[in-house]
């Protein structure tokens, strides 16, 4: 029984350490994956926005919540760009994969500001939420203008 658990966790291992592209059968399925997690995260980044803006009253543990699901949402996309996925049901410019390095740089760009805003919601002060808010959102649209068909 050890043993079955011991190769169980060997061959997760593997599979999680597998390179981006080999996650997906499809180019397809790695533009509907990405597509997805920015969906769930922009419904979610929304929501402190709608809270920032004042357009829904502050609430800390809504704002805890919804800041958790958009820091989990913005881990995940990146990996689903793989060669190939330029094709298709989506606005990847072809930009993300002759300069990788940049595009790779401008996600991080996002996902550290969605860090210090997760960290802001949970200050409990609609103040500092609106002061990361603004960064974040920015953060977002940087890499939309550069890497987004319209
Ligand atoms: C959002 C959302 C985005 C960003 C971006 C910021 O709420 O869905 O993609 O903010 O529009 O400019």
């Amino acid at each position: 029984m050890k043993r079955f658990f011991l190769v169980a966790a060997a061959a997760l291992s593997v599979t999680v350490a597998l390179p981006a592209a080999a996650q997906f059968q499809k180019p397809e399925d790695a533009i509907k994956y990405r597509k997805a997690a920015f969906s769930v995260m922009a419904t979610h980044f929304g929501r402190l926005g709608a809270m920032a803006n004042g357009r829904i009253p502050f609430d800390a543990k809504v704002a805890a919540e919804n800041a958790d699901i958009a820091l989990a949402m913005s881990k995940l996309p990146y990996a689903a760009f793989p060669e190939g996925s330029d094709k298709g049901d989506t606005k990847a410019k072809a930009e993300i994969w002759t300069e990788g390095d940049k595009f790779r740089a401008s996600a991080a760009k996002m996902q550290e500001e969605m860090v210090k805003l997760n960290a802001a919601a949970k200050t409990g002060s609609v103040d500092n939420l609106k002061a990361a808010f603004g960064p974040t959102g920015a953060a977002c649209k940087g890499c939309h203008d550069a890497y987004r068909k319209e």
